[in-house]
This record gives C-alpha cells, structure tokens and sequence, in this order.
C-alpha cells in the first residue's frame, strides 16, 4: 500500500546480490509457476472440457472456435514470475503493464494462481471444475474477452490498441512515489507513432514525489505476420536509441533453462536497484537536479517461447506463425490433437496442481502476499485510494454579469484562476496536462501555483519551467491524453487541455478510455476513479491566428456515439456557466467530460446564480432573449449549443425582434448536449414533458450548433416530429479570416438563422421578405468590407444586446 513516509534508503548491496542469483530452489518455484501459468494459458486458448489432462486429450475436449494470442504469452508471464519474485524479497509495490494487452490468457492465469481472481470471482474455483471454467469462460460468448480487458485483476491496460503502455505508465506513477510501474512493450507495439512518442516520459519524472517506470521492451521479433523493425535491427542501433531516450539498458536474450533465469533475474536486480539508487539520492538530498539515467531492460525471447516447434513441416516458434494459435486444426487433425497434448504435458501439470486441482505449494510459493499481489494492487483499482479533491468554491471566480450580453471577458481565464487553487489546495493529486497550450488556452493562472514540470535542461529564458513543477506540459496529445488515463485510472484528478482541433490526435484514446469506463462500470469490484476530463478550447469558429488545420470540432461526434453513460459534452456559453460545469466535472467520477469554449474574450450572459440553474437543467428557454411571451406557441424557436452560435442566435433573435415585433421567437440554449437524446438513451435526456416545454412538439426548430450538424440529428432523433429541427453548423468551411466570416462561410450567422427562421416558421409575417431581402444584403456589405479592412464590422464586432434586456 503506498506510504506517506518516503523510504530513502538505498537497497543493501547483500539484498541486491541475492536478488540477482537466485538459490536453485528459487528457480524451481519460479520455473514451476511459470509453467502452471503457461499450462493455464495454453488451456484457455483451446480447452473447454478435461482442463487437467486427467483423461487422454480427445478432440470434443477443444473448444470449436481457438480464439486467442500464444506468442507473447510466455514471455508476458516470464517477466510477470520474476516480478513476483522481487515483490516478495523487497516489499516493492508494482503496477504490471501489459503492453501488447493480447496476451490476455497469461494475465488472466497470473491472476488465478495468486488467487485473485477466485477472490473476486468466487465461481472461479482454485479447483479442477475452477479450471475447466477458466478455460472455458476464455474468449467465449457469455465469458471473458482475448485481452487484458477490464475484467483482468491487476490492469490498468487493455493493450487492445497497441501503443499506450508507457503513457499509461507514467501517468501512473506521477505522484505515486512509492510505484513501480513496468510496463511490458512490444516490438510491434514499438512501431506505433505514441509508443515511440511515449519514451520521453522520462523527460518528465521527478524521483523526488514521482515513482519510476520500468519499461521491458520484448523483442520477440515478430508482429502478426512479419518481423518488427527493431527485433531485426542491430542490435547495437537498438541500444542506442534507447540510450538516446536517456535510459540505462540492460540486455538479456536467449531461450535456454534456467539459464534465462538466471540472466533476467541479474538484469531486474540490477534496474529495480538502480530505481531505488535514483531515488534514495534524490529524496535524501543527494541530488543535483539532472535528470536520471532510468534503467530498462531488452528481452529477447523466441515468440511462442516453449510452444510448439515445427507445425506441418513449418517453422513456429520463433516466428510470426506462433502469434495466435499455433495449432490451428486440433479438432479434426489427429496429429495437431497429438501435438496439443504433447505441448500441454511439457509443462508437468501434475506437478503444478493438486489431486483436487489446486495449485500446488510449489507453485503458491512463487506469490506474493495480499495487495503486493500484482493482480490484486489497489494501484490498478485506483477508485479504492481515490480521495476526493479539496475543491474551492467555484462561485468565487464568477463573472459579474449586469445584465446578458453587454460584458466580454475571456471565460477560461476564470478556469485557469479556479484550476491555480485546485493545484494548491491538492499538490500530491492533481494535475492539468496539456500540449504547449496552457497560457495560450488562458489558463496561465495555473503558474501561480506550479511550473511545468520537466526533467531536462532548464536555461534562465525557461519560464515556469521546474524540476518540482507539476502543470504537464508535452507537444503530443497522446502523452498528455494516456498520462491523464494513468492519473486517473490510478485514483487522481486532472483535465487535458487542448485545442479543439488536434483533441482527433488522441480521440482513439478518447474512445478506448470510454470503452474502459464503460466495462468497468458492469464490474461491482471495480471502484469508480476520477473522470477524464478534457477542456476543447481554441475552437474552429476563433482559431484566429490559424485556418482550416486548426478548425475541426470532431470530438463531439466521437463522445456522443460512445455507448451508455459515460460521455457527457458540455457547451457552456460563458465564464459562469463554465465554472459552474468544471466544478461537476472535478467532483464526478468515472465519465468523460467534454467541456467546449473557446478562450478568446466573448459576450457574458448570466449571472453566477443563473449560470448554476441553468447549468443544472442542462437547456433552458432564455426569455429574456425571445419574444415567446409563453402564451401561445412560438412561431419559430431558435435553439443554441456553443459559445459562438449562441451569440448568433441571440443576435438573430434580437434582429427579428426589432424588425419583426409580433413575430414569436424562442430562445433556447443547450449547456448539456446529452440532455437532448431521449432519457432512453442517455441518462442525461430530458424526460418528454421537459423536451417538449423547451421546443414544443411540433414548431419548427433553428438549431445554431457548434460542432458538425449531424450531431444534432442524431442526437434528436426519436423525438416529436425530429425532421422539424434544422441544424446550422461548421461544414468544413473553414480558413485563416475574422470570426464574423467563418459563421458566414458556415452558413451560421445571425443573418442566416434569421432568413431560416423566416422559412420555417409555420406563418410568413409581414415583412418577412423585406427582411429577408435585408440579410442577403448585410451579408453582401459583410463580405465587401471584410475584404476592404481585414477586420469585421463595427456592429458586428462590437455587438451587445441592447438594454431591454434584463436578466429576469
Ligand atoms: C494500434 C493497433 N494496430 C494494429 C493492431 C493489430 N495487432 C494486434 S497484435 C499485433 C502485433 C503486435 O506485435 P507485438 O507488439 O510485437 O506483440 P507480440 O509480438 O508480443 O505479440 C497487431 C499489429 C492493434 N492491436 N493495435
């Protein structure tokens, strides 16, 4: 469990000896466990009947679909017994990451002989019938995915999609003093753009108050179906790379027994004592600042290691051939049923398990004890050590708001004010990370409070820029996003902040984590952590200094096509609104928030009372900006999800009201984007009643949008008659221009939310082709002057809403 008191001393050289020679009775029981796990392994790919070789194997003991990964397996569980082995001579808690997550049977047979898993599934008995249920349960419908999925005991890392184990890594230890994190990377998994990104993490760890990554990289030379690039380089080039990342590497390689014991058993003594020797300096004082040279280790093992040799006359271990299923025909092939069993009984089962089917001692003694189980760390149930942020009361940041509409103000500079005193009220379990961008999202406030952390050199031109900082600054959304996964996956809060655009580099992982989050939530043992919460800010319609790249509000669609009830969008349209969400999305727990606003100064519309009302509904009608006096139906309602739109629409709606006074318009505006779907299909959807007092069920609806439109559809749909809602919003038209021109040029502003108003409201009033006659013209004057003086309008770029309104 983690300790508050900092153990500073350095291992003793006696400890370190006897980890690195391991007595050969030591290595029998390492060995035994290692086979038990591989014999486990092996079972759960092919077997669903005699799960014991207690009766010749037959094939109507082969389950009829052999789905799964072999290749890796061994080696995974190799390193997992040698950890283990640590584990119990040092005390040492660790956190074992499963790069390629595919090897899933062997973390799952870890699990069951350290007796976790029949702890948290009783039904898994340490019992022949356990294992015959075990084995079938595996990759089966009804049963267990192929990967270290969140039902693995130990996992923080599915390891579906290749890429992010070292960020996950990282993130796990950052604050975490007292962990190591070892993370298992593949050489395939080596080839991925965020798996090579993701070595710098070191760049970034402070041995003072962060624990230490141990990566293994596991070059068993192949991929699926061909060699990896490093498994085939020299391997000289190899080292020097990792040496160039800043890493000591300790090489160990070979397939022989024990021998290979023997040699990796040297090489983790070695890297689990240099860990310790970093970080008794540097928490005793001894420590001059520069960044350590962290120790890792290069694992060199045939894949499919101990598996079958030659399958039909072709070479399978050691190659590409031994990635799934090396036996692919034991049903029907009398020789591949033979080679089966052959391989299962190289492992000695009967001297793994017991008469009754348990493990035997021998195997048992290779566990550790209790929570140092790694299956059973409480590091990877982080929401069992997640403590509660000591949080400021948000209304203290507030904007004050005179009335809606007369005041700008940049409304994530009150988030960066609010995040500042978040870092100082919790410096051991927040976090803000972000590429690059956290002055430039307005949220430099927060270096009040903490530098930027970094390792490397720092010059006298660095600025908030320590050793000690904690703001997580890296220019890859995907380490910022993956470290953020470890944060909070390991029991502490943090949002990542980035410009809306570039938030597509890490939607993968957006997805992946909502996956998670969404399997974890079916699993009562799984505590619930701290939410990922993501700022999207330097939105499409105010990139100014940028153009097209910059401008792609993407995401969105991402986070309301995740299933169930994890993602939440939130679109709050000023500074109020948006603290009032931050503060819900600081406390709630394993969602991911999408919170939307752009960072350039904006119009302010409600007060701090009024921004939390509103927020609370979610949407709500703004009668102050219609002329809906709720008498009679609407003519037409206009309705707003965004910070930019809103003010469209509010403009429109004042537009219409001074040209067209009987004219009924409603305003509504959308805080809370999953309040739209029917309560059926998110828990956030307003039930029908609600929905239709916003937008009645049946008159027209203008929807001013921030993101594409098609979310809106899709998120209307099965309401009263959807097909009335017409949705403007970014089509992709997009350059480097003023704010005005990228509504027009997206066919959003305040000039076409009124002519599409005029079209669809059930009645023409007089005067509407006048008007509309008008708007074709404000937009042709629009289009002249901003090509003559590179800027907007004056009416348009000073816009406010005149003083009738009131915020009653
Ligand atoms: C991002 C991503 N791309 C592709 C795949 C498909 N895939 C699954 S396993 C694998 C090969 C992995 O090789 P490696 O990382 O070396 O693992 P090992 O050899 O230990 O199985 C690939 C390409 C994936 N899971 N994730």
């Amino acid at each position: 469990m983690a300790t508050t008191e900092l153990d500073v001393t350095a291992p003793a050289d006696e400890l370190v000896e006897r980890l690195a020679h391991p007595a050969d009775d030591e290595v029998a029981a390492l060995d035994a466990w290692w086979r038990a796990n591989n014999y486990l392994t092996v079972g759960q790919i092919y077997l669903m009947a005699n799960p014991l070789l207690r009766d010749p194997l037959a094939s109507e003991h082969v389950k009829p679909r052999l789905l799964g990964h072999w290749g890796t397996s061994p080696g995974l569980s190799f390193v997992y017994g040698h950890v283990s082995r640590l584990i119990r001579q040092t005390g040492q808690e660790v956190l074992y990451l499963t790069g390629p997550g595919h090897g899933g049977p062997a973390m799952v047979a870890a699990g069951y002989l350290e007796g976790t898993y029949t702890e948290i599934y009783p039904d898994i008995t340490q019992d022949t019938e356990g294992i015959r249920r075990l084995f079938r349960q595996f990759s089966a419908p009804g049963g267990i995915p192929s990967h270290v999925s969140v039902t693995t005991p130990g996992s923080i890392h599915e390891g579906g999609e290749l890429g992010y184990v070292l960020v996950h890594a990282f993130g796990a230890v950052m604050d975490n003093p007292d962990l190591i994190a070892l993370a298992v990377v593949g050489d395939g998994e080596a080839e991925t753009g965020p798996l090579e990104g993701s070595w710098k993490g070191v760049s970034f760890l402070n041995p003072q108050r962060d624990g230490a990554v141990l990566p293994v990289l596991h070059l068993n030379g192949a991929k699926i179906a061909g060699p990896t690039v490093l498994g085939r380089k020299d391997p000289a080039e190899v080292r020097s790379i990792l040496e160039g990342h800043g890493y000591e590497v300790l090489e160990v390689g070979g397939e022989d027994l024990p021998g290979m014991h023997h040699r990796f058993a040297e090489a983790l003594a070695q890297a689990w004592a240099g860990i310790r020797r970093i970080q008794a300096a540097a928490r005793g004082g001894d420590w001059d600042g520069t960044r350590p040279r962290w120790p890792m280790i290069v694992l060199r093992t045939p894949k499919g290691w101990t598996g079958p040799d030659v399958v039909d006359g072709v070479q399978v271990r050691g190659t590409w051939r031994a990635h799934q299923v090396p036996l692919s025909g034991v049903k029907d092939d009398a020789d591949h049923l033979r080679l089966l069993e052959e391989w299962l009984r190289s492992y000695r089962p009967e001297e793994l398990f017991d008469d009754e089917g348990s493990p035997t001692d021998k195997v048992r003694q290779a566990n550790p004890d209790g929570p140092l189980r790694m299956s059973a760390t409480p590091h990877a149930n982080g929401g069992l050590l997640t403590r509660d942020l000591d949080l400021p009361d948000f209304r203290g940041y507030a904007v004050d708001v005179p009335r809606p509409a007369v005041l700008r103000a940049e409304s994530t500079r009150k988030l960066g004010e609010m995040m500042r005193d978040v870092y100082r009220a919790n410096p051991d379990r927040f976090r803000l990370f972000c590429p690059d961008e956290t002055n430039s999202n307005r949220l430099g406030a927060v270096f009040e409070a903490s530098d930027r952390g970094f390792a490397e050199r720092v010059t006298p031109e660095d600025v908030a820029i320590s050793r000690d900082g904690r703001v997580m600054e890296v220019l890859s959304e995907h380490n910022c996003h993956g470290w953020l996964e470890g944060y909070t996956l390991t029991g502490r809060h943090g949002w990542f902040a980035t410009y809306e655009a570039f938030a597509m580099v890490s939607a993968s992982q957006t997805i992946q984590h909502s996956k998670w989050l969404q399997e974890a939530d079916n699993l009562a043992w799984r505590a619930d952590v701290p939410s990922l919460n993501v700022l999207l800010t330097s939105t499409a319609w105010r990139n100014d200094h940028n153009g097209f790249s910059h401008q792609g509000p993407g995401l969105i669609q991402n986070v309301i096509t995740t299933r169930g009830n994890i993602g939440r969008v939130y679109l709050p349209p000023d500074a109020n609104c948006l603290l009032s969400v931050a503060d819900h999305c600081f406390r709630s727990r394993s969602y991911v928030n999408l919170v939307v606003i752009d960072k350039q100064p904006q119009l302010q519309w409600l007060t701090m009372d009024e921004a939390v009302e509103h927020c609370a509904r979610g949407a709500g009608v703004w009668s102050w900006a219609g002329t809906d006096d709720g008498t009679a139906d609407p003519d037409i309602v206009l309705a707003c999800a965004g910070d930019v739109v809103t003010m469209e629409t509010v403009a429109a709606a004042d537009i219409l009201r001074e040209h067209l006074p009987h004219f009924r318009t409603r305003v509504v505006n959308v805080v809370d984007l999953m309040t739209l779907p029917r309560r059926k299909d998110h828990p956030h959807g307003m039930d029908e009643t609600l929905f239709n007092e916003l937008f009645t069920d049946h008159v027209d609806v203008v929807f001013a949008f921030h993101g594409y439109p098609g979310a809106i559809h899709q998120l209307v749909h099965g309401r009263p008659d959807a097909d009335r809602f017409r949705v403007r919003g970014f089509i992709e038209e997009g350059t480097t221009t003023t704010p005005f021109d990228m509504v027009v040029r997206n066919r959003a502003s305040r000039y076409h939310l009124v002519m599409d108003a005029l079209n669809n409201a059930g009645r023409t009033p007089p005067g509407a082709s006048d008007l509309k006659a008008w708007c074709e013209q404000r937009l042709a004057d629009h289009e002249a002057y901003v090509v003559e003086h590179l800027e907007d309008m004056p009416e348009i770029r000073d816009w406010v809403l005149g003083d009738w309104a009131t915020q009653s």
